[in-house]
């Protein structure tokens, strides 16, 4: 059987299941494959160095092999503050007002993104399989061509893909295109992200699709296709069951007294639509005077990328709207926002998923969202919560069964809260039923078997012809 080479830009080192800080779905997926493969999982330590060394920091824990470079400040400043999360990361979530287009930080992501390559190449093995992860590392692929790696190379985008009209504002963006086209699977979230993708390559790059939507370049067939990140159904279902859920559950359930509560659980970041949302539900309170002090909304947003002004300011935006809305809405004993800056232990946040009567899930834009997944399989199936989901999150092409709405709207998203607090309970198991059977059947392991599948391609070799 090929290893697998995992490269991403941080590394997930396995704990052992139900230890403190235990990992999300993907970790424990991507650990899975890899013990499965014998494989190795490559990227930054997270650590600064004054000098890179290209020193490799190699660990093995619960049978997983891991590799890790440390890297100098100025390529944080560039590759991660810099290019990945100040240029691609709002690009392609379609903020180009947000997005800061500096030729330093196009430099330091070029040079990150080889340094990657010239320390993770003498860990290839011929019949290696090579799955590259996220925006950060659009160009490794041809870099590790350039090395001379013939190997069967994936890349898996956790991001959307914007609309070739926006991704021409990119300086060098038929560069950074072009090199990914080295790899040999190219996987998107959605077929939304995967079309547009398909669009810039024939537009911009002339290109033919052909009619199974694989591209030919350069005598060698690439296969670009949508595979739908899931949750780790199993792992999330246990953990809902574990006392460490009820506990949060119960201790939630006491502090609302008979409320109803609607839930928020996202990275404080402004994709995730938080501002709109908590418009959304002030503007519900303003509606329906006689439910503000019958309803309150939990959102727990740990902060983010802090480094990075932008987030510094969704920051505060927020505040200033928790503020001025349990200012307005807030009696002496309840306020209608708890507004929680930190994270809680994924079990805490099953039990809490339980406890909330409707899960608002409203991004402006989403690779796919976890989130939504998560709150549907940590239900009481007797008796479930409603999802309030963004229809431009990724996961609304999958989870159909939700109440759809558009977050721009404040008086949609406000009516829908309405609706799903009076939601029938049949209804409410009629929906979340279907809403189970896609959460259960297109799982993390699911997405994963599908992309390793196709990356091994159709005649199940490792290594690429040569010839090909
Ligand atoms: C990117 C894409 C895509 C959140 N707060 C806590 C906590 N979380 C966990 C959630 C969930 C994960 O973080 C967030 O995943 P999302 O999918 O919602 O969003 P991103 O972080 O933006 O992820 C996204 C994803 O990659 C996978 O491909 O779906 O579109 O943007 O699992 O539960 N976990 C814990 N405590 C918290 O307080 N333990």
């Amino acid at each position: 059987m090929s290893r697998l080479i995992v490269i991403s830009n941080r590394v997930s080192v396995p704990k052992a299941a139900g230890a403190a800080g235990a990992q999300g779905g993907l970790a424990i997926a991507l650990n899975s494959a890899l013990r499965e493969h014998r494989g190795i999982w490559f990227g930054w330590s997270g650590q600064e160095t004054e000098e890179f060394t290209g020193h490799l920091d190699m660990q093995r824990n619960e049978g997983v092999t891991t590799a890790t470079i440390d890297l100098e400040p100025q390529d944080i400043d560039e590759y991660y503050n810099g290019y990945a999360n100040r240029t691609l990361w709002p690009l392609f979530h379609y903020r180009i007002d947000l997005t800061e287009y500096d030729r330093s930080f196009g430099e330091g992501y070029e040079r990150v993104n080889a340094r990657f390559a010239d320390s993770v190449t003498p860990l290839i093995e011929p019949d290696d399989l090579v799955w590259v992860h996220d925006y950060h590392l659009l160009p490794i692929g041809s870099m590790l061509r350039q090395k001379g790696v013939k190997n069967r190379m994936g890349l898996f985008l956790h991001t959307p893909w914007p609309p070739t009209r926006l991704l021409v504002s990119l300086p060098f963006h038929e560069r950074l295109v072009g090199s990914m086209l080295e790899f040999d699977v190219i996987g998107f979230q959605t077929e939304e992200w995967l079309g547009s993708f398909l669009h810039y390559v024939e537009k911009e790059m002339g290109l033919d699709i052909n009619e199974d939507g694989t591209i030919d370049y350069r005598g060698r067939k690439i296969v670009a296709r949508a595979f739908p990140i899931g949750i780790d159904y199993t792992e999330f279902v246990e953990g809902a069951k574990s006392d460490e859920a009820r506990e949060a559950h119960d201790h939630l359930k006491a502090s609302v007294r008979g409320r109803k509560m609607l839930i928020g659980v996202d990275r404080l970041d402004y994709s995730k639509g938080l501002g709109e949302r908590f418009e959304s539900f002030g503007r519900f309170l303003t509606d329906n005077p006689d439910q503000a002090s019958k309803v309150v909304l939990l959102q727990i947003a740990p902060p983010s990328r802090g480094d990075v002004a932008s987030y510094q300011q969704i920051r505060e935006d927020l505040e200033r709207k928790t503020g001025h809305i349990n200012g307005a809405h807030a009696d002496v004993a309840f306020v209608p926002i708890r507004y929680v800056n930190r994270g809680y232990p994924r079990r805490q946040l099953a039990g809490f998923y339980r406890a909330a009567d409707i899960g608002l899930v409203t991004p402006l834009r989403d690779g796919m969202n976890l989130v939504a997944k998560e709150y549907v399989a940590a239900q009481d199936p007797e008796d479930p919560g409603v999802l309030i989901l963004s229809q431009f999150a990724g996961a609304a092409l999958q989870l159909t069964d939700a109440l759809l709405v558009n977050p721009h709207s404040i008086e949609h998203v406000s009516e829908t809260i309405k609706l799903a607090l009076e939601m029938p309970l049949a209804e409410r198991r009629r929906r979340h039923e279907k809403l189970l059977a896609s959460v259960r059947d297109e799982d993390v392991v699911h997405w994963r078997d599908e992309f390793v599948k196709a990356l091994f391609g159709k005649d199940g070799e490792g290594a690429r012809d040569e010839a090909a």
